[in-house]
Order: C-alpha cells, then structure tokens, then sequence
C-alpha cells in the first residue's frame, strides 16, 4: 500500500496548493491507489517524523510497503512517473531529459521567485517592508512568467506530443502564480494553465486535499503545543 502524508489543516489561501496535491496528482494520472496520513504540526517536527521520514519536517512524503519513505515532492513525482514508465519519455531519451529539465527548472528556477510574492501577501506582517518589497519581487516573478510563456512558445505540452511531468510540476507551481494574480497579464499561459489543470487526476488530487482540510480546523495542527514545546 502507498501512503500519501498531508495536513490535517491549512489556511485557505493554502488549501488545493499544499505540496502533497503533487504526489496525488501523479498517482491518480498513474492510477495508482493510495491512502492519505493526516498529520498535524507537533507531529511533523518530532524526533520521529523527521528521523524517518522527512529530516526538515515537512511533507509530502510518500511511503510504500517494502520500500525506503521517499520525501520532496519533486523526487515523488519523478519517482512514481519513472516506476510507471509513464509521463516521463523513455529512459536515456531527449524527452526523459527535458521532462527531467522542466521539473527542476520549475522547483528551482520558477517556484522560489512565485514564493516570494507569497512571502510578502501572506507572511509579512510590517506594511512599511511589504510596500517596499513588493514591486520588485512582483516585477521578478512577472519576468520569470514572461520568460517561462516565451519557452512554451504556444505549444500544449512542454515536453514532446503528450503530458509529462513538467506539465504536472510547472501547472502545480504556477498555481501560486494564479492565486497572486501573476497570471493576468499572460493569457495564453493561464488558458494552458487551466487547461492542464482540468485533467481528471489533477481534479480529483486538489479536491481529496481541500475536502480534509474542510473537515479540519487550526486546533487539529496543534500549533500552540507545537510553540510550547519549541519555547520550552
Ligand atoms: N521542497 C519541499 C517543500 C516541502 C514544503 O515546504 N512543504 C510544506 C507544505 S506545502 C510544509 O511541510 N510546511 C510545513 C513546514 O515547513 O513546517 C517539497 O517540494 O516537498
């Protein structure tokens, strides 16, 4: 059995788009079944957690009977994509190597410019620092989208003839994009980007994730044990 970890809850700004929607993602596209752990904050960052599962306390990690727990949710996809000889080309191919490309460009390259918008719309506090920063990371990401839009260059699939993992992973990314608005003056790549995102795997992936996070609440993340402990 595959097991999938997710959070017990998340702030709604978060819910569809935290990281484990990617291992869903790729195991609903595969047709793999899975059962989802719900953990909560404490949880995440004990001994235990980060011991065998995730060293930074994070998730998603995906666990299988018989196998070593495999974290960061690029390595997830890659991995369930390259056992299913599916969304991946063939091994040693052009196509392996530029879905392999367009997954780390999109981790590396795309996703850390999208979070620092988030950082200042949804993490800082102080208005004089987010009013100061918020033109130049907002002028970076646009630039990064332009850039990523030209590449596409019109085609439906980053990679080859068909979808592959650099669709999941940069439309997985570019959610962040939409949700700040980042998106609006790139028409085409948004029409790409829902049109990717429509995908029945993809469907089913954020809406299994928005539904547990809607039967939860803060107080099952236990947060305020999670700062108790890390005060004491
Ligand atoms: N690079 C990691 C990032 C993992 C990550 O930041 N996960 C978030 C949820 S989307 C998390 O666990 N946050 C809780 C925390 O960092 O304490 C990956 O892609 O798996």
């Amino acid at each position: 059995m595959i097991i999938v970890t997710a959070m017990k809850w998340a702030p709604p700004f978060a819910a569809g788009q935290v990281r484990d929607h990617r291992a869903r993602w790729i195991l609903n596209e595969v047709g793999w079944p899975y059962e989802v752990r719900l953990v909560d904050a404490p949880t995440m960052k004990s001994a235990e957690y980060c011991g065998a599962l995730q060293p930074f306390g994070q998730l998603p990690v995906l666990q299988e009977d018989g196998r070593p727990p495999v974290f960061e949710s690029g390595a997830i996809v890659l991995d369930v994509a390259m056992r299913a000889g599916r969304f991946i080309g063939a091994e040693g191919t052009p196509e392996r190597a530029a879905a392999l490309q367009w997954v780390i460009a999109g981790l590396n390259s795309l996703e850390p410019v999208l979070f620092n918008v988030a950082e200042v719309e949804y993490f800082m506090d102080d208005e004089e620092v987010k009013t100061a920063r918020r033109p130049v990371v907002v002028r970076q990401a646009k630039e990064r989208l332009s850039m990523l839009e030209h590449a596409r260059a019109g085609r439906d699939w980053f990679v080859g003839d068909g979808f592959t993992v650099a669709d999941l992973m940069l439309a997985s990314i570019l959610k962040i994009a939409d949700r700040l608005s980042l998106l609006d003056e790139l028409p085409a790549l948004a029409a790409w980007h829902r049109s990717i995102l429509a995908r029945p795997a993809h469907v089913r992936a954020e809406e299994d994730q928005k539904a547990e996070i809607a039967r939860h609440t803060p107080a099952d993340m236990r947060y305020s044990e999670l700062a108790q402990q890390e005060g004491a």
